[in-house]
């Protein structure tokens, strides 16, 4: 009896050993079972290296804790093959006659099950030690998943030979754009002491294939170049070297000027090519697998080759001169477009930058420069269409720029796996050449039969233990990575790979957050920019909350002109921008004609009155009213789908993920509100389900009775930014268009109301304002009975009273009946002003 209690208990312990997200998708946790037995018998007692570097050390060290970890045996440490069987790694040349001589590119492997006298061995072949760290991934990616190892065949060449990340870390220790946290690079102007981080993040990217990194902003601080950083980056290039991951730094363009006293920083200056050149050989003194460069220039304030009217092949081709005798490449970003524009001529588009400024120079770059290009013409909005300069570069080598942090994207506080978004493009067919002209061969160089080019994410991975600040965001590395190295793969394969190893096989938690991550750019997209919108966050401020109208009146050029009478940027040949005439006729033909152009990108290319059809028959403002109403739902839906897994998952885990999905529910009703509000105020149309408007159980703050709140109309600056009115006044960002807020110093204030439906159980929900300048406390009361507290303490990147700060607390299962005073009590807090938008009291079923 006690012993099977115990078992019992172990069993439990097994189930929910607290987790972290520390280990991503690299937990190796116990198998049980059949799957236990299985691979007991097949994996051999010894694993031998023939290669001694030390990344194929680190191989053989991850097979060895792998294999303990899933199987609960330790492996005996060999480096020749043994008679008896063994997984054996190494080179085709080293491995003998163990395997049949074949030619494998670099970074390619095989795994190979063969038999030799008495001996059965897994074979682990490449040509370079880092082909034998990938394959060593792969099998125990192979036992995770539960796949056989007996007659292994497995032979996977990448299709792309640049599989890079980017960080946009800042020298301070902070990161732009990055969500989980502050830099595992960086710290207080120098490289952190304790890179142990760093050595975990290259092991994290080494499994998935990637084998470079840059470490710093590409709004580069010039100071990385001063002799005082070589040596730094010299240790973070030692720390992620035994993964097979070099390292890359961005740079300054101006630098010679800045930093070297010349009087110049002209790419055809001879004493600014000598500079560079210095400059890059001390470097790979250093660290002399320095991987290469990236360089932001004339983008977003940087100083660029426009200053001496020279061209961006110049700017590029000085550094990779340089760089060349290295074998370093020069990533040359080709985000680059006016942010000056002006918005009142039509026919200015920011979407026309990259081809209109990189299309004539091809042909003009060294051969070690790749022109990194942002996935849409834009920026990394909801949806764009692909690039058009994809399919206008043939002489020059090229790399897709992908945001795997989610700026965007609900900054990791909403789920969104971007890896479907990523397939479209990758899939879409330039038609630039008669063979194959996807945006994927394009960019691996396959189609023009260029040297280089591939793969550039942008990760930002922070050091909250999880990386990301939401474990469901993990997926986008791990998607990303997969996808440098084999574009063909499935969304659906690889959602339902990564669900497993970051939470296990059983069925019902694969098939419950597969499906979430499947469908969570498409719901998020249709909160936040449907039918082409591109977004409609506050692309001048915090990119994260709700403004319509921030992209429009300024020269930044997100527009998407909607206003009165229509919405949509016309970018046809014949009466707009003439984007559209960027791509070769076979996908420009598809675009300008509306018959064809797809709904999704309606918007993006089309300018068409709210009540243009869509090709499902529904009219443009009923398509933006309908979807996000449906999509509310359904994160609503993935907060019950991830309650159902509640026991299935980790306790720590499971808790922080419902928690997010919780918050971001909230959020979608947010989203939904403030756009269909928008929108039905500027067409005047009517939502035919009679749903936008109309909020059943709400009531607003403002006409609750107040007790030290003061009715605020939310366009009115927040303590804090006295400087003036803000940018643009979104009035759609609070329920009526106000708030109540309780003054800054004032111990507390009440929102009271009487209840007058019927009895029975309820959820409240209280929309409240969680700023960043303080951590209000809030407390709810029914008939002077406390229902609920909570502290407003989320890490939200506002301190304005707004849609990005606008926050749910739900408190379920409510008796009410009439009469009922239901109050809120707020305490401010620092700046935060514990501001309130309404109640919500809706019955339960
Ligand atoms: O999307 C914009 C971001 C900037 C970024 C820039 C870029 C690093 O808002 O934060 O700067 O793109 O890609 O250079």
């Amino acid at each position: 009896m006690l012993k099977l209690g115990l078992l019992s208990l172990l069993a439990c312990a097994a189930l929910v050993r607290a987790e972290t997200g520390y280990d991503a998708w690299l937990r190796y946790a116990p198998l049980e079972g059949a799957a236990l037995e299985r691979y007991r018998l097949t994996v051999p007692a010894v694993v031998a290296v023939l290669d001694p570097s030390p990344v194929a050390m680190s191989a053989r060290a991850e097979i060895v804790r792998g294999v303990k970890g899933m199987l609960g045996r330790t492996l005996r440490e060999e480096s020749s093959v043994p008679k008896e069987s063994a997984i054996v790694m190494g080179t085709v040349a080293q491995l003998g006659g163990l395997i049949p001589a074949v030619t494998l590119a670099p970074d390619a492997f095989w795994l190979k099950s063969t038999t030799q006298g008495t001996g059965h061995f897994i074979v682990i072949a490449a040509s370079n030690d880092r082909g034998l760290l990938y394959g060593a991934f792969a099998l125990l990616r192979k036992i995770t998943l539960g796949e056989g190892l007996a007659n292994l065949d497995l032979r996977e060449t990448p299709y792309a030979p640049v599989r890079w990340v980017n960080h946009w870390d800042r020298l301070n220790g902070t990161i732009e754009r990055g969500y989980g946290g502050n830099s595992i690079f960086w710290e207080n102007d120098h490289v952190r002491q304790d890179l142990t981080r760093v050595a975990d993040y290259a092991r994290l990217l080494a499994s998935i294939g990637i084998d470079a990194c840059s470490i710093n902003n590409v709004n580069a601080d010039p100071r990385l170049l001063t002799a005082e950083y070589t040596p730094e980056i010299a240790r973070i290039a030692d720390a992620m070297r035994p993964w097979g991951v070099r390292v890359a730094i961005s740079v300054d363009f101006g630098s010679p000027q800045s930093l070297g006293k010349l009087d110049t920083f002209d790419p055809l200056d001879p004493r600014v090519a000598a500079w560079w050149k210095a400059h890059v050989d001390e470097l790979y003194a250093a660290a002399p697998d320095l991987a290469g460069i990236v360089l932001k220039a004339d983008s977003e304030g940087r100083v660029g080759p426009s200053a001496y009217h020279r061209t961006h092949a110049d700017a590029a081709n000085v550094v990779a001169r340089a760089l060349a005798p290295h074998g370093g490449l020069l990533f040359y970003r080709g985000f680059v477009y006016d942010h000056h524009m002006d918005w009142q001529n039509l026919k200015n588009d920011r979407g026309r930058a990259a081809y209109d400024n990189f299309h004539a120079l091809d042909g003009q770059f060294e051969a070690n420069v790749i022109v990194q290009i942002k996935n849409g013409p834009i920026d990394f909005q909801v949806r764009e269409p692909a690039s058009p300069l994809f399919g206008g570069l043939e002489k020059t080598n090229q790399a897709i720029e992908l945001q795997v942090t989610q700026e965007y994207f609900g900054q990791a506080r909403h789920t969104v796996f971007l890896v479907p978004y990523w397939k479209e493009t990758l899939d879409f067919d330039m038609h630039a050449a008669a063979g194959d002209s996807t945006l994927k061969a394009l960019a691996a160089g396959k189609t023009f039969h260029r040297p280089t080019g591939g793969f550039v994410g942008v990760v930002n991975a922070g050091l909250d233990e999880n990386w990301f600040g939401n474990h469901l965001s993990q997926a986008n590395l791990y998607g990303y990575g997969r996808l440098a190295w084999n574009p063909d793969l499935s969304s659906q394969k690889i959602a339902d790979e990564w669900t497993r190893l970051t939470f296990g096989a059983n069925p019902k938690v694969d098939q419950t957050i597969t499906q979430m991550q499947l469908t969570s750019w498409r719901t998020y997209e249709n909160y936040t920019g449907p039918l082409g919108l591109q977004t409609l966050t506050d692309i001048t401020g915090d990119h994260y909350g709700v403004n319509v109208e921030a992209s429009e009146r300024n020269g930044w050029g997100q527009w998407h002109r909607a206003d009165e009478a229509g919405v949509g940027m016309d970018r046809t040949v014949a009466t707009g921008t003439g984007y559209i005439g960027q791509y070769r006729p076979a996908v420009a033909d598809r675009f300008e004609s509306l018959a064809s152009c797809p709904d999704d990108l309606l918007l993006f290319l089309h300018h068409v009155p709210y009540t243009h059809r869509l090709h499902s028959g529904k009219t443009v403002i009923q398509y933006i009213y309908d979807s996000h109403y449906e999509v509310a739902a359904a994160v609503s839906a993935y907060v019950e789908q991830w309650k159902s897994l509640r026991g299935l998952v980790d306790e720590q885990r499971f808790n922080d993920v419902l928690t997010q999905l919780e918050y971001q529910a909230g959020q979608a009703v947010v989203w939904r509100d403030a756009v269909t509000t928008w929108f039905y105020r500027a067409s005047k149309i009517a939502d035919a389900k009679g749903l936008v408007d109309h909020y059943p159980g709400r009531v607003e703050a403002e006409s609750m009775t107040l007790a030290g709140y003061t009715v605020r109309d939310i366009s009115e600056p927040t303590p804090g930014r006295a400087n003036g009115p803000p940018i643009v006044t979104p009035a759609e960002d609070a329920s009526g268009g106000k708030v109540v807020a309780c003054p800054t110093g004032a111990k507390s204030c009440t929102a009271s109301t009487k209840f007058a439906g019927q009895p029975g159980w309820y959820t409240l929900r209280v929309e409240y304002f969680d700023q960043a300048n303080g951590v209000a406390h809030y407390r709810a009361w029914v008939n002077g009975q406390a229902v609920d507290e909570w502290a407003a303490d989320l890490r939200l990147p506002s301190i304005r009273l707004d849609s990005t700060t606008s926050t749910r607390r739900t408190i379920a299962g409510i008796a009410l009946r009439p009469g009922d005073e239901i109050r809120i009590e707020g305490v401010p807090d620092g700046g935060e002003v514990a501001a309130l938008d309404y109640l919500e009291i809706v019955a339960e079923k």
